[in-house]
């Protein structure tokens, strides 16, 4: 239920500041708190520089490139108050694939941190869209184009009139194979997910601190690190670099009590733990991004004494839409569908398939699925229902379990072998920090199964490692599954959201 007339800007900060906010700590970044009333004013000056000096009409759209800091909130919660259609994009970006959005969304014009500019100008260059890039300061300097501009407007910005089912948002998918497509979110889509998700899992209160590593580029960040924190009025910290040993000591420094994060930074912040690591001010510890192994959710509990929630999203329903809850989790389970959503596992025909059967993941609710012009909509949105690239196995009593991606299935001299157990089976020994395993090809077996592992700090990587973790899978499952080849690599190949990319392992030899 919401108002015809809808700015998701000013409902996220204005709004806030209107309920008696205003004193409240918004953003913490760069050394510096924020209030509810200082980030408006910050925001609603830049919305002015937007419209009076960059020359933003609403509908147009607007590039936005910066790490997460307080900065790129303020721009984006600007732009989204000007009316304008924001893309959000990643700081690693390249010129050619900034290229790619530019061209796919008709960006116009482009918000830029300042250290990030030279790779944005040769994307500017030639391009037919993008008419104007200005810089802004990502740091507490405030001393850019942007800021200069917006240093002098006054801190009252009447926001663009938006509809609640305009566009404000085109979310990109990184992709893990294909090429990547936009996806369209409503003012209203950035209201229900809070009100949704962050309120009935996660019952977000006013005293909550947020933190996290994904990027405000990605909508798991954007939602989890803006959306959430600020439709409560609580905080979020923000760090440039995300790395487990700054989420710990951000943490720490903040007394944060909602962290979001993958797998792998958790599997760090059990071992810190063991070393003195002061995590107890979490109270919601959500993984998301790769599925949770069942070694890693039952650690926490016995280290933490609160459950890790594991939770399935897509950029395409914008957030989590299948989760477990603090009442209601189990191991290797992703819960329930949220609130307002529906979930189902489906054939390759859209149809139902029985409980306890394997099948494609759909998903149903107000948040999506809507492509910007792309005739994949058709393939990958059927009846209303968004068919994921997700295995999943829905139990009798409902609860969704994750059995592979879809091209994650390995076939092994006729059997199939799920890659994403055997790694849950390696990941359960302490030597292994992180692995992706694949099926590689093979004369004899048509396939087998090869683990590609990053190994802890210090193991060895040598033949005994090998034996020690084939012979710790056999014990764990099925023998047949046991990775008759392992691979060890410093790192696996990630999308800038940090999903493993399996298909770069295919055919790679170590
Ligand atoms: O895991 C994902 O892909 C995701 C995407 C968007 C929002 C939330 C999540 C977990």
């Amino acid at each position: 239920d919401y108002p015809d007339w809808l700015n998701a800007g000013v409902e996220l900060c204005d709004r806030m500041v209107e309920k008696g906010y205003g004193d409240h700590t918004a953003l913490i970044g760069n050394g510096r708190l924020r209030t509810y009333k200082e980030l408006a004013d910050w925001s609603n000056r830049i919305a002015h520089a937007l419209v009076e000096d960059c020359g933003l009409r609403p509908g147009n759209r607007v590039l936005i490139r910066s790490a997460n800091n307080p900065a790129m909130v303020a721009c984006w919660l600007a732009a989204t108050k000007a009316g304008a259609v924001v893309v959000n994009t990643m700081p690693m970006l390249r010129s050619g694939e900034l290229s790619k959005i530019v061209d796919k969304a008709e960006v116009a014009l482009a918000l830029c941190d300042t250290r990030l500019m030279d790779e944005m100008i040769s994307c500017a260059k030639g391009s037919r869209f993008l008419k104007k890039v200005v810089g802004f300061d990502g740091t507490a300097n405030h001393d850019a184009e942007l800021d200069r501009i917006a240093l002098g407007k006054p801190v009252r910005f009447d926001a663009a009139k938006t509809g609640r089912d305009d566009v404000a948002l085109l979310g990109f998918t990184s992709g893990t194979t294909g090429e990547p497509k936009a996806t369209m979110h409503f003012h209203r889509d950035l209201l229900i997910i809070a009100d949704g998700y962050a309120k009935e899992v996660l019952e977000v209160t006013p005293e909550d601190v947020f933190v996290g590593s994904p990027p405000l580029a990605f909508t798991f960040g954007l939602g989890g690190l803006a959306v959430f924190p600020l439709r409560f009025g609580a905080a979020a910290a923000l760090l440039e670099q995300a790395t487990p040993a700054n989420l710990i000591s951000i943490i720490e420094e903040h007394r944060a009590t909602i962290c979001f994060t993958a797998p792998t930074a958790y599997r760090v912040m059990l071992k810190a733990m063991d070393e003195g690591a002061d995590l107890s001010s979490l109270r919601a510890a959500v993984s998301a991004g790769e599925t949770l192994p069942a070694p890693v959710y039952e650690e926490w509990i016995a280290k933490t004494g609160k459950p890790m929630l594991d939770g399935i999203g897509a950029t395409e329903m914008l957030h989590i839409f299948v989760t477990n809850r603090f009442d209601d989790h189990r191991p290797a389970c992703t819960g329930r569908p949220v609130k307002g959503y529906e979930a189902r596992v489906v054939d390759a025909d859209g149809h139902e398939v029985p409980r306890g059967s394997p099948g494609r993941l759909a998903v149903k609710g107000p948040t999506g699925c809507r492509y910007l012009s792309d005739e994949r909509q058709k393939t990958y949105v059927q009846n209303g229902w968004n068919i994921t690239g997700d295995t999943f196995i829905q139990t009798e009593d409902g609860y969704f379990h994750f059995a592979a991606r879809n091209d994650d299935m390995i076939i092994s001299s006729g059997y199939n072998i799920a890659g994403p157990e055997v790694e849950a089976a390696l990941l359960a020994h302490d030597d292994v920090l992180e692995c992706a395993v694949v099926g590689a090809p093979d004369d004899e077996r048509g396939q087998v199964v090869e683990a590609h592992v990053v190994l802890m700090e210090g193991v060895p990587p040598d033949d005994a490692t090998i034996l020690r973790l084939q012979e710790h899978v056999k014990r764990m499952i099925a023998p047949y599954k046991y990775p008759r080849r392992i691979v060890f690599t410093g790192a696996l190949p990630k999308t800038q959201t940090g999903k493993i990319q399996r298909f770069r392992l295919r055919g790679r030899d170590g």
